[in-house]
């Protein structure tokens, strides 16, 4: 305990002083970010949410910044801390989750696969030009049959010759109309298959996918493979199972981890700030014993999901980092984030409702982050396999 005549004034906005945990090295790539985000993305984000649209040219910026498979040793990747791309991955949310969600989708869902499972040739052809942007990558796992469970995909491949030929379908692709390349997986006499699949390939086509209210600042797509003819060396060679894909998971989903807590970071602290100005009944809603109510809960919700993160961070730096504590992370953390999305759009009222502060674009964003990388109930389903032994997902 602090001695009684040390004055007790906590930061509001770093409650239990997490700062301390974080190293100089950490500190200053998170400065570094957050400061990225400020100038490059705040100012135009409601544009782009409007719009539907991220700009293509931020992948050169981020691959400027190191942000592209940040985590990858290598191929001209940065070979960061698991907890520095966590950092990254934090500041990049409190941005937008559609910013984070296309860093994540290049790092561990299209660089990933190559780097862990690609021959060299393949390593030398794509790595360092996705990490320095100039590439983007997607990731097609889901089908419009298959999201929950890939494992009873569609899409197939065949030999024809030394060639293969892709058939089928996926969707709810993220980067997929605006990628250069993609991860395909397929079924195979071999089992399933991971393809890199040039997006200027014949047969190949993406188109966005329309109305989408959530993750708006983020291309979403559906991919046609019809007859995509590809040469031998397309077939990521390390693998040949759905070890290949879900491997992929573990690290996008890791990201989400502290995603999530960047999302709801910028909702509480724009509830603190909201409630401490606004006034009703002749004194700042802050006053209101339900308003703090609210205030303590978020708070508490983001201070824990950032502990959270930081331990499965220096967990995975540690080589300790289990499937299921991901899902423990991804499971508990984006439900956190989201409950505390909600909460903030209350206290902020009518003006919660507007894009005028960023909370209800982070709200409808948290909706798909609930939803994609495993949905809160698959989570709930893998913790308790975990736990028990069982499956229980028939
Ligand atoms: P199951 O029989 O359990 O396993 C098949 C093989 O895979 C291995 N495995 C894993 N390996 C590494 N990491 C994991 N997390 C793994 N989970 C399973 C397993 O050991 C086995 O290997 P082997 O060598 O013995 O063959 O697989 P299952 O088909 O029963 O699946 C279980 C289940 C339901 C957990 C899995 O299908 C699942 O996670 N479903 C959720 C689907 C999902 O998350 N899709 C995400 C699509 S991508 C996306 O959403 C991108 S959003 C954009 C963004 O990130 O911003
Ligand atoms: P379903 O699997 O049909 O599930 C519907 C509901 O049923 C959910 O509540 C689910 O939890 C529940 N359910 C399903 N099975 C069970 C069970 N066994 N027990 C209890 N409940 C169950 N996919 C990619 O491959 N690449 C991407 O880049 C990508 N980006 C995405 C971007 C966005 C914005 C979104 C929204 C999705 C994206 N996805 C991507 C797809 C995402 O991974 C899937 O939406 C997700 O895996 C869920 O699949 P589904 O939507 O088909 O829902």
């Amino acid at each position: 305990m602090p001695p009684a005549s040390l004055p007790f004034a906590p930061d509001p906005k770093d409650f239990l002083g997490i700062e301390r945990l974080l190293d100089q090295e950490e500190r200053l790539l998170r400065d570094t970010v957050r400061r990225w985000v400020a100038d490059r993305v705040l100012p135009s984000i409601n544009d782009w949410f409007e719009k539907g649209i991220l700009p293509r040219e931020l992948t050169e910026e981020l691959g400027r910044l190191g942000l592209l498979g940040m985590h990858l040793e290598g191929y001209g990747c940065p070979g960061a801390s698991a907890v520095q791309y966590g950092l990254a991955c934090l500041e990049l949310e409190a941005g937008d989750s559609g910013l984070r969600s296309m860093v994540s989708v290049q790092g561990s869902l299209a660089m990933f696969p190559i780097w862990e499972y690609g021959s060299e040739e393949q390593k030398q052809r794509w790595l360092p030009a996705m990490a320095s942007g100039e590439a983007l990558g997607c990731f097609g796992l889901t089908e419009p049959d298959s999201g929950s469970d890939p494992s009873s995909m569609r899409t197939r491949a065949r030999r024809d010759g030394s060639d293969w030929i892709l058939d089928g379908a996926k969707t709810w692709i993220s980067n997929g109309s605006t990628a250069d390349v993609a991860i395909v997986w397929a079924r195979t006499d071999q089992g399933v298959r991971g393809f890199i699949v040039p997006a200027d390939a014949p047969g190949f086509t993406a188109r966005d996918i329309p109305r989408k209210l959530s993750l708006r600042a983020s291309h979403t797509s559906e991919i046609v493979l019809d007859g995509v003819r590809l040469p031998d060396d397309a077939v990521l060679p390390g693998v040949a199972s759905m070890r290949g894909p879900l491997s992929c998971l573990n690290e996008a989903r890791y990201g989400i981890v502290w995603g999530a807590m960047g999302a709801a970071r910028s909702c509480y602290e724009t509830a603190l700030d909201y409630a401490v100005d606004r006034r009703q009944f002749g004194k700042p809603i802050a006053a209101f014993q339900l308003t703090q109510r609210k205030l303590v809960d978020m708070m508490v919700a983001v201070n824990r999901g950032m502990l959270t993160a930081l331990h499965l961070g220096r967990m995975k730096d540690e080589g300790l980092a289990h499937p299921s504590h991901i899902s423990f992370g991804k499971f508990d953390n984006v439900r956190a984030a989201l409950e505390v999305a909600r909460q903030a759009r209350s206290v902020l009222g009518a003006n919660g409702v507007t894009l005028d502060y960023p909370v209800i674009r982070h709200m409808n964003n948290l909706e798909s982050v609930l939803t994609y990388e495993g949905t809160n109930e698959i989570h709930t389903l893998i913790l308790g396999q975990s736990l028990t032994g069982m499956a229980a997902f028939t």
